[in-house]
């Protein structure tokens, strides 16, 4: 990433804000008519590595999204799971055409499309589509967060034993460390879940459906757009961007209500973006 800042005008942000739902549904429209295709014909699967899945429908989503981004904003560099790509100037468009791959290819509706814009190291706007549920989440630093044009806020949990936690899983890291990190989930009295679309289950948590997403290694596409919906809904996270090389190497994740932030970040030992500004919550 250069050094050299590229200020954005609010105006080109809004611009670019309003192509992004755009592209958002129309990614979604053409993921749909993969998943039905998936789930009538059993279209072929392929897998990057084990436990790591490629469809065909992965590909020209991510495809349609670098066309329509080239072609509205030829200046800015886009960085794909699929296609990869390089930062070179200061704004970047960050893209998973299918997040939860895995659910996907065995006709599990629980996936989605998520697209972040990040500008000199801030995300600036994310979006999440899941088309199959009819749910597009966006935010936009500093106006909110909504789903369906609605605004969406971090719930209002807090007690342990009342609370909903999702923690992410790969083969990326060691399965003792996730095993830790969920005992001590569950010794805290929590609810764990796992629904294998990073994305969403960032979203769920801006939408209140579940009060934090834990995983202890993401890539910038499965998380971007999501951590900003957290954020602008009024939940407290990691500083994904402020560790180093995270664009392109991944990082650890955490996004929670407030109140279980601080305890979620010591269960996992991931650090908050302000950690002194949280209250916890008694266990
Ligand atoms: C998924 C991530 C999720 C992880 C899954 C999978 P994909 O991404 O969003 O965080 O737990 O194992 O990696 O591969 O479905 O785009």
């Amino acid at each position: 990433m250069t050094n050299q800042p590229h200020p954005l005008s609010p105006e080109t942000l809004s611009r670019r804000a309003d192509f992004c739902k755009e592209i958002a549904l129309s990614a979604g429209k053409l993921a749909l008519e993969g998943f039905e295709r998936q789930s009538r014909q059993g279209a072929h699967v392929g897998r990057k590595g084990p436990q790591d899945f490629l469809t065909e429908t992965d590909g020209t989503v991510e495809a349609h999204l670098r066309a329509r981004l080239k072609e509205a904003f030829p200046e800015d560099d886009f960085l794909g799971e699929e296609s990869g790509g390089t930062v070179t100037s200061g704004h970047v468009w960050v893209v998973d055409p299918i997040d939860g791959t895995a659910n996907f290819a065995r006709g599990i509706p629980h996936f989605c499309i998520s697209i972040a814009f990040v500008v000199d190291g801030v995300i600036e706007i994310g979006a999440i589509n899941a088309p199959a549920m009819d749910d597009l989440y966006f935010a936009r630093r500093g106006a909110g967060a909504t789903r369906n044009g609605l605004p969406i806020n971090t719930a209002g949990t807090d007690s342990f034993d009342a609370a909903c936690i999702e923690l992410g899983w790969s083969n990326r890291m060691p399965q003792s460390q996730y095993l830790a990190v969920l005992t001590g989930m569950l010794d805290a009295g929590a609810n764990v879940r796992r629904a294998a679309s990073g994305a969403l289950g960032l979203a769920y948590v801006a939408d209140g459906r579940s009060d934090g997403y834990v995983e202890l290694h993401m890539n910038a596409w499965d998380c971007l757009a999501g951590l900003l919906l957290v954020q602008e809904a009024g939940g407290a996270t990691c500083d994904f961007l402020g560790a180093e090389n995270a664009l392109s190497e991944g990082a650890p994740v955490l996004a929670a209500t407030p109140a279980f932030a601080a305890q979620l970040g010591a269960i996992s030992g991931i650090p908050l973006a302000n950690a002194g500004a949280l209250r916890t919550c008694a266990v």
